[in-house]
């Protein structure tokens, strides 16, 4: 049946009439035990979610949602390796990548766990040597800059996790992520860089994506404009990679290719040898810790009540705007600098999973999946987007992430940073009525004339849903949970929604798109194959190509002085 017609939807389309009108300011006047009973504490993080257009009966009712979709049957069933990723028939098994070892996770009869091990140690053994200075460049230099060339989840996973562990890194490897097939990204990498003292990590878990392709043969043409001879390849090029095959044919060698396997879906992936850039940039230690943190968060999710498990709870809130208040975004908003990336990284992980029109049977949705996701950190964001999130007409729910410590404690900014955190979320719950502004413009001494003027402008509704997610600090560990965390909660929402949150047909159209006009514009014709307007784009470009604006087989010299 479909989930829109269902007993515990229905119950949830009621009950939001009833709560319509309800504030949450005055939930809170009226109950003094409201963040006690909308709180979680687990380890070194607490989510706070009493800033919810929620009572009690809610709550409930969004989890008899999560019972009637066999949320906890279906959870098992990752964890324990079934194919519930039926579109591609794989096992979705990135939890058994943070697992310690002696335990026994089967694929067809094989225990994975031993697999897994040999290639952590073999990361392992890569890190001592790389950071050590033991692995010496082709001209017996030690290596100074790793490069990761990827993209999608071969990238915007590591990416994000080097960029907020920043502080933990042992400062002997800088780290350099390339994505983009605009040429740009790798020009502009490249330039800072010397051949002798370069690693480049070539992350793809089927070694044909295109963009990653054409930019690690820019790098090899680069390493070899000054190293010269093939030979060197092996010195300054690893492969991170389901396929072993294409790995060779780009000239890697073997020795020097991390496995990883196809249970382990691309936005799925920083925990296996795709975060290799990673292990390297902070030591595999702590690598070791981002896996032991996101490892503690699935066993919460395996293991805590419904009521009490915060990605079931995150997850289900999501539902709730999602689906019985038609919001169709959402914001995530870190207020720590070195989380900058993370809204990016998020958006894919959830946006990716869940932005599906089908449902497992295959027949179109009904009802809202996958929000958009966005966000900026704070405060930054304050001066930006938060008018819209304040007295925008519709609501937008929010997460706030806030470590308590701060990696450069200087003066008061941690304090002010922290005061304007809970003073948004304080701002967007309570708001400010008409008679609480009338009252400050009268106080400020307006005449009456200018203060009717003001006054609706000066309102705002409040009501307006946050989470607040409190980390004692971030760190390896902390981050993992936290990925872990959201990892959870697109499941938790992919469950109940009723879809695959592990494939991404979606990404195909544009690929074989791109596939035929890239001949077009090379090519000696007009092009009249499509529809007017992608025929007049590409011949706009295909005429300033030949005009000579744009040469066709860009010859790049490096190394030139300018
Ligand atoms: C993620 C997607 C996608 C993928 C990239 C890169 O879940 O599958 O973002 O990670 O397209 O793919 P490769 O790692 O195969 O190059």
């Amino acid at each position: 049946m479909d989930l829109s017609r269902s007993a515990a939807w229905s119950a949830l389309v009621s009950h939001k009439h009833e709560i319509d009108n309800l504030h949450i300011r005055d939930l809170f006047r009226e109950d003094s035990g409201r963040f006690e009973r909308f709180s979680v504490s687990w380890g070194e993080l607490m989510l706070d979610y009493s800033k919810n257009r929620i009572t009690p009966h809610t709550v409930e009712l969004l989890l008899d949602l999560a019972r009637q979709a066999g949320l906890e049957n279906m959870r098992g069933e990752m964890f324990q390796g079934e194919p519930i990723n039926f579109t591609e028939q794989r096992s979705v098994l990135h939890t058994a990548l943070r697992r310690p070892p002696g335990y026994t996770v089967e694929i067809d009869g094989l225990n994975i766990s031993d697999e897994i091990a040999d290639v952590l140690r073999q990361m392992k053994v890569c890190c001592e040597k790389v950071i050590s200075g033991k692995w010496k460049g082709y001209t017996g230099k030690r290596m100074t800059d790793i490069v990761n060339i990827g993209i999608g989840g071969s990238d915007l996973g590591p990416c994000m996790v080097a960029e907020a562990l920043r502080p933990f890194a042992h400062g002997k490897l800088q780290v350099h992520f390339v994505s983009n097939i605009d040429g740009t990204h790798s020009i502009e990498t490249l330039k800072k860089l010397d051949p002798e003292t370069t690693l480049f990590i070539i992350a793809s878990k089927t070694f044909t994506t295109q963009e990653t392709l054409t930019n690690a043969i820019t790098a090899r043409g680069w390493f070899l404009t000054k190293a010269l001879d093939d030979s060197h390849i092996a010195k300054h090029f690893i492969a991170v990679s389901t396929n072993r095959a294409k790995v060779v044919e780009f000239g890697i060698d073997e020795a020097n290719m991390f496995r990883f396997w196809d249970w382990v879906g691309g936005r799925y992936s920083l925990w296996s040898s795709i975060g290799l850039s990673i292990a390297l940039y902070l030591g595999f230690d702590q690598f070791q810790e981002l896996l032991n943190g996101a490892h503690a968060m699935d066993q919460h999710f395996l293991n805590e009540p419904l009521e009490s498990n915060i990605p079931v709870l995150l997850g289900l809130l999501g539902i709730w705007y999602n689906n019985f208040f038609e919001v169709s975004s959402h914001a995530v908003i870190p207020y720590d600098q070195y989380m900058h990336r993370f809204p990016a990284y998020l958006q894919q992980l959830d946006m990716e999973s869940n932005g599906k029109r089908v449902n497992r049977q295959g027949s179109a949705v009904e009802y809202a999946t996958g929000p958009v996701i966005w966000g900026e950190p704070g405060t930054n964001s304050q001066h930006a987007f938060f008018q819209l999130l304040h007295q925008g007409p519709n609501f937008i729910p929010a997460d706030f992430i806030v470590p308590l410590k701060t990696q450069n404690p200087v003066g008061e900014h941690h304090d002010i940073l922290l005061a304007n955190c809970f003073a948004q979320t304080e701002a967007l719950m309570k708001g400010k009525n008409e008679q609480e502004v009338k009252d400050e413009l009268e106080a400020a001494g307006f005449e009456p004339s200018e203060l009717n003027t003001l006054l609706p402008h000066k309102v705002f509704p409040g009501n307006r849903p946050t989470n607040t997610i409190l980390l004692s600090e971030l760190n390896p560990y902390t981050l993992g949970s936290l990925i872990a965390m959201y990892e959870h909660k697109v499941f938790v929402q992919g469950i109940i929604w009723d879809v695959n949150s592990f494939d991404q047909w979606g990404v195909e159209l544009g690929k074989q798109l791109a596939k035929t006009i890239f001949p077009e514009i090379q090519g000696s014709e007009t092009v009249t194959s499509h529809d007017g307007s992608t025929n007049a784009l590409i011949n706009a470009y295909r005429e300033y190509r030949l005009k000579g604006k744009i040469s066709a087989s860009p010859q790049l010299s490096f190394f030139d002085e300018p």
